[in-house]
């Protein structure tokens, strides 16, 4: 079996041990850390996530498993930061205030993690004002709030409002579970999307993280290296270009495809792309 493999079967089999040991030969042996948490532990924990949604793993399975990841995740991490690799996304994730419940709150923030998401996990009994500065200090794609009690689920509501007081709803995508929390709980709220366990909501997180350019899946990455504050000053959120990407289609969005190299060069690109917004 090559080492790969032995990875991948030994986060599937939840064993921590086999993990770290396998990702460390893989090191040793000289292959790209990149490749090793792609198809071996990203790989294993997709399948850990098939595997619960086809009711052949449960909650113990897939918590030993993500732990696994873990392990090989440290080794990694270091390595991967080096080489400049770009995750999956940033989530700042949290169970609400009030709330001390974290089982089901840690077990999405390691599938998130397993599926290549950069997490901030802010732990438990978060306020609003808390997620609003973690928000402004990390600038995610998504913020996740889990909530298990009836009382704390009011929480997400009022952490919603104070987003959209602080000026920042429109820059972070918002997600929310816990076993009371239902989907219509979130539109109520204004929540962007609710899953039902740790591994729809990966799925989740990719279709937020992703689905603000459709159109332009490179636009995204790249408007993400033009500070915000660049775009604001130009009269621009980032959600809004994005949602104009949409809105103007691929005839008059190629030209802004054109200019999308631009974007690296920071604060002109957003003067360049207003010229092409829509009427
Ligand atoms: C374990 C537990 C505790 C532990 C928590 C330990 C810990 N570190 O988490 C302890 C003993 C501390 C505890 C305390 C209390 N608990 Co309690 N607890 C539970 C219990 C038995 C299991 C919860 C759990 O871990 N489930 C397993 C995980 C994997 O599932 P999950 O949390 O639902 O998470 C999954 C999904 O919901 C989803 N998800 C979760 N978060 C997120 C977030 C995002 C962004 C997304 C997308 C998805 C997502 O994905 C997860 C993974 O698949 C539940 C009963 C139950 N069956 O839910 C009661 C329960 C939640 N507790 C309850 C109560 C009442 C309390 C207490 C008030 C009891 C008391 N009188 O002191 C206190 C409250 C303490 C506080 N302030 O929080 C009630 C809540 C009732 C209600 N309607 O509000 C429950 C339902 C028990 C009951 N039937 O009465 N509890």
């Amino acid at each position: 079996m090559d080492r790969i493999s032995e990875i991948y079967n030994a986060v599937l089999d939840g064993n921590a041990p086999a993990t770290k040991a396998g990702v460390e030969a893989a090191l040793g042996e000289g292959l790209a850390p990149e490749v090793i948490l792609k198809q071996g532990l990203i790989a294993a924990m997709g399948e850990v996530g098939r595997l619960f949604e086809a009711n052949e793993y449960f909650v113990p399975e897939m918590l030993v498993s993500a732990r696994a990841m873990q392990g090989g995740l440290a080794l990694l991490k270091p390595l991967l930061a080096e080489a400049g690799a770009t995750p999956a996304g940033k989530v700042i994730i949290g169970t609400v205030k009030g709330d001390l419940h974290d089982i089901g709150k840690n077990l999405v923030a390691m599938m998130l993690e397993g599926s290549g998401f950069e997490v901030v996990d802010l732990g438990t009994d978060v306020s609003p004002d808390k997620f609003v500065n973690a928000v402004v200090e990390h600038r995610p794609h998504l913020i996740g709030m889990s909530a298990l009690l009836t009382t704390t689920m009011p929480s997400m509501g009022a952490t919603v409002k104070a987003l959209q007081e602080a000026g920042l709803r429109d820059k972070v995508k918002v997600m929310i579970g816990g076993a009371p929390v239902t989907v219509a709980y979130s539109n109520q709220i204004g929540a962007d999307g609710y899953s039902p366990d740790a591994s729809s909501a990966v799925r989740l997180a990719k279709s937020l993280a992703g689905a603000d350019c459709r159109a332009f899946p490179n636009l995204e990455a790249a408007s993400l290296r033009v500070p915000h504050a660049a775009w604001a000053a130009c009269g621009w959120a980032t959600s809004s270009l994005h949602r104009h990407c949409e809105r103007v289609g691929p005839q008059r969005g190629a030209a802004v495809g054109v200019q999308r190299s631009n974007l690296r060069v920071g604060h002109t690109a957003p003067r360049l792309l207003r010229t092409n917004r829509s009427p």
